[in-house]
């Protein structure tokens, strides 16, 4: 074909190979097409909207999920340009839309900038909606246009006057991109709570219109992460009213640093770059370690509170932290197996100069919090030593005795571990019943002796201490916290099996939380499982049924008609082993439910509320019982 004869000109192939980029390998612009990828469409679009705000020209956002299934995100700020771009001779919005802008976070390239690079990312979005609504308010007018895979169905046009200004996109995300594409509110509800914190003034609300959803949320911080940190300690005990709050801002880099103490034990330290979550640390994390260690151990020796030669270790400054880090710099690095880690060196720097002067600042001027603090850190430093020895004595025992498994344990026979479950079970007469009832070949039995100890409230030291906690480690035969080692886990199902009351859930609770902070590993590889035990059974002449859930009751007891007898399990021990293995253990019949880890922030929330001081949310809590627990393995 001759030049000047085509309809296209070269701008417009490049646009359109751009997209068809992004439709080829949306896992390239967006990680996967699962609901995490489905969820980073709107997230794309809120962080342009996000950047008009810390530009200081945007001050709120609103979500929207639309009965039909689409969302909506309509800001405030400037509205996307309107006008003739001068290269592309088309309207900018429609540059906006259909142009791919280097550098997508999963491209390898580095992500967008705070301020920078505007309206990254909408043209990934515009790709992979099967159809996108673009409305924007500027200059007097109200303008609009649509698209539909990224290719317009409409030219841009003047819709109506206004004097206000912003960018509204509403979107329906491809069903051929997407296997699923219902979002999922709470989702979307944790992702933005965690930006209004982050982006402090901004109010940003959520709304679910589908049908019967009808959930509105509305988030605005004006401490920004001071108010995030005491989020993460709602439920403790925090040691000073206020967090400790530091920041430093220079050239184009900033670093915010909240902190507070509480009475627990758990670390829980956030960090963020440019508002994206690094799981995974990086240079800014360490940089605040380093520092939080120095100034500490500085502190403390100066004032005389330890000697030179009982230097405090990181972990014990960190003992019952909460605290928020939060860097702004204009090329940020995403490393790591879930690209979560900051590699920008020069953060590292950066952040601990911020700390250790404002830090070591804060203690001089306030000795009184200064000794509640270190005082703190000298006890989990004794702490420490002591878990240390009484780790000891474990492994010692272990290593020497690696046979003697414990004795109330009934081991299986098969060795093959991928075979083999272990039941955990409330109570000996239970524990006697399963003896009794399982297959032998590859289920073992380990009774506990009633309530197991609150890890959530004791330390180390105490919670090895612990029989059932000891028996239960051994029986695992994979040690415990770092020294986890998954090849040597003797069982790949371990299942709780308590009663089907609030006492049994409760068990059931003070297990998941043993396994959540000591073998966490355990969790995260779908090992742990929870047995469900029958609630009724319903018999008639010869014909028997079991129920697993209340409401099924009444249904049951109209079809089975007259002359029934109705028998309520109030423990595992009221049903002979015949019926335990039948109803509960074989796994021909039985349901387990696979525990597996949802957010984090949740579930140490869930933990907060149910290991906590206050009865009320612990109560509702176990009543409900469900955050941990999901998906359905038969
Ligand atoms: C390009 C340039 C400018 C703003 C935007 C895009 C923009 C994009 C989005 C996406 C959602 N909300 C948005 N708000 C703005 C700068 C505008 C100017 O200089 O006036």
């Amino acid at each position: 074909m001759e030049q000047g004869t085509t309809t296209y000109d070269e701008s417009q192939i490049r646009v359109l190979e751009g997209l068809e980029a992004v439709r080829k390998r949306p896992g390239m612009y967006i990680g996967t097409t699962d609901l995490a990828g489905l969820h980073h469409l709107v997230y794309e679009i809120v962080d342009n909207s996000i950047d008009e705000a810390m530009a200081g020209h945007c001050t709120k956002v609103d979500i929207t999920i639309h009965e039909d299934g689409s969302v909506e995100i309509a800001d405030d700020g400037r509205g996307i340009p309107v006008g003739m771009h001068p290269q592309q001779h088309v309207p900018t919005l429609e540059v906006v839309l259909t142009v791919l802008h280097a550098g997508g976070k999963f491209g390898g390239e580095g992500y967008h900038i705070s301020g920078g690079l505007h309206g990254v990312g909408v043209s990934v979005v515009n790709a992979l909606s099967m159809h996108l609504t673009a409305t924007v308010k500027r200059d007097g007018h109200i303008y609009q246009q649509e698209y539909s895979r990224g290719e317009k169905l409409t030219e841009l046009s003047k819709i109506g006057d206004t004097d206000e200004t912003g960018t509204t996109i509403r979107f329906t995300p491809d069903p051929e991109v997407f296997p699923d594409i219902n979002f999922v509110y709470n989702d979307l509800k944790v992702r933005m709570r965690e930006m209004a914190f982050l982006n402090q003034g901004v109010t940003i609300s959520i709304t679910d219109k589908r049908g019967g959803a009808n959930e509105h949320q509305t988030f605005l911080y004006d401490g920004g992460i001071r108010q995030f940190v005491q989020y993460l300690n709602r439920k403790k005990q925090a040691l000073s009213e206020e967090p400790l709050y530091f920041r430093r801002e220079e050239d184009d880099m900033v670093a915010e640093i909240a902190m507070q103490y509480n009475a627990g034990f758990q670390e829980q330290i956030l960090s963020f770059a440019n508002s994206i979550a690094t799981h995974e640390g990086g240079a800014h994390l360490t940089g605040f370690k380093n520092a939080l260690t120095r100034v500490m151990n500085a502190y403390a020796i100066k004032h005389k509170m330890i000697k030179e030669s009982e230097r405090l270790q990181g972990e014990d400054v960190r003992e019952g932290l909460g605290a928020v880090i939060s860097v702004r710099l204009p090329e940020p690095q995403f490393e790591g197996q879930t690209k979560t880690k900051l590699g920008n060196k020069e953060m590292q720097s950066f952040v601990d100069n911020a700390l250790s002067k404002g830090l070591s600042t804060f203690l001089e001027e306030h000795p009184q919090q200064a000794k509640q603090i270190l005082d703190k850190c000298v006890t989990a430093r004794h702490a420490r030593e002591a878990a240390a020895k009484a780790k000891a004595v474990v492994q010692r025992k272990s290593a020497l005795e690696s046979t003697t498994l414990p004795g109330k344990l009934a081991d299986c026979s098969e060795r093959d571990p991928s075979r083999c479950e272990i039941f955990i079970v409330e109570g000996d007469s239970a524990g006697g019943s399963a003896k009794q009832g399982r297959d032998r070949a590859f289920q073992a039995i380990l009774p506990l002796r009633g309530k197991i100890l609150n890890v959530e409230k004791a330390r180390q030291d105490k919670a090895l201490g612990n029989a059932e906690i000891k028996a239960m480690i051994t029986a695992f035969g994979a040690g415990m916290g770092e020294d986890f080692d998954e090849e040597k886990l003797r069982y790949h199902k371990i299942i709780c099996m308590t009663d089907a009351d609030v006492d049994g859930s409760h068990i059931r609770i003070l297990l998941l939380t043993f396994f959540f902070r000591y073998l966490r590993p355990l969790i995260e590889k779908g090992y742990v499982y929870i047995a469900q035990p029958p609630l009724y059974k319903v018999s008639k002449k010869n014909e028997e049924r079991y129920l697993y859930m209340e409401e099924e009751l009444p249904k049951v007891l109209e079809e089975m008609g007259d002359g029934v007898s109705v028998q309520r399990y109030k423990g595992l021990g009221e049903m002979n082993p015949e019926q335990l293995w039948e109803t509960t253990m074989d796994p021909e019949n039985r349901t387990l439910l696979q525990v597996h880890l949802e957010d984090e922030l949740e579930i140490e929330e869930t933990f907060a509320i149910l290991m906590g001081d206050s009865v009320e949310p612990r109560r509702d809590f176990i009543e409900e019982n469900a955050k941990l627990v999901a998906d359905l393995d038969v």
